[in-house]
Formats: structure tokens, sequence, C-alpha cells
């Protein structure tokens, strides 16, 4: 099972690669007010996880800068699970005035980009 996951994982990442979207253009200025509203977001995922690279993709499209992080390592592992809530990716990490918000589900994520920065 292991390895029909890996190989599966390794495919996904080719298609990924081959078919990488277009990243959306900015004039500079723009691009810099969203780079510094997208410091605030972390995407919790695994590489070859298809909805982690559904969500990676959107961000490409919209030329977005966030940061990501592997969450099958320590010690984001722990971060997701004990302050998200569940061992689950992707998620998105959101910090707005202290306050922070863990959003699940790829659709959830996407549509939460697609309203704030298209
Ligand atoms: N409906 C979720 C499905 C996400 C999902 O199934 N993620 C898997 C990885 S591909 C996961 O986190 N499984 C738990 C684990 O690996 O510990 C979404 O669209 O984001």
């Amino acid at each position: 099972m292991f390895i029909v996951r890996w190989i599966l994982g390794r495919i996904i990442l080719l298609l990924n690669f081959i078919f990488t979207p277009k990243k959306r253009q900015r004039p500079q200025d723009e691009q810099q007010k969203i780079d510094f509203q997208t410091q605030t977001l972390t995407l919790y995922q695994y590489p070859a996880c298809p909805f982690c690279v559904k969500v990676r993709r959107a961000i490409r499209r919209q030329g977005l800068n966030i940061k990501t992080l592997d969450a099958k390592k320590s010690p984001h592992k722990d971060e997701l699970t004990v302050q998200g809530g569940k061992q689950q990716v992707p998620c998105l990490r959101i910090e707005d005035n202290g306050q922070v918000q863990w959003l699940y589900e790829s659709k959830e994520i996407i549509s939460y980009l697609d309203q704030r920065f298209a």
C-alpha cells in the first residue's frame, strides 16, 4: 500500500511539474502590498498530497507568496495537530490581529484566497 501511494505521489508531482500553472503577474507596488498581507498566512501541507497540490496550484495562479510547511516534519506536525485541532492537510494558518484561525479543506482554502486576493 505504501509503495502504491508513493508511486501515485510521484505521478502527481510529475504532472504538476509538467502542467505548472502560469503565475499571475501584478505591478510591483501591488505585489508588495499583497506580499505584506500574505506574510500572516502559512500553508501546512504534504508535498505529494493531491489536495495540497490543488491548493498550491491555486496559490500560484493567484501569484501569492505563501510560506509552506511540511506537516510530516517536526515541529510542524505537532503544531498542526495541537493548535489546529487535527492532523489533516492542507490547512491554512491565518493570523489576523493576534487571532489565529486554522482553515482546513482545500475547497475552503481556495475560496478564501480567491475572495481575498482575486
Ligand atoms: N477533504 C479534504 C481531504 C484532505 C485529505 O484527505 N488529506 C489527507 C492527505 S492527502 C490527510 O491529511 N490525511 C491525514 C494524514 O495523512 O494524517 C480536503 O479537500 O482538503
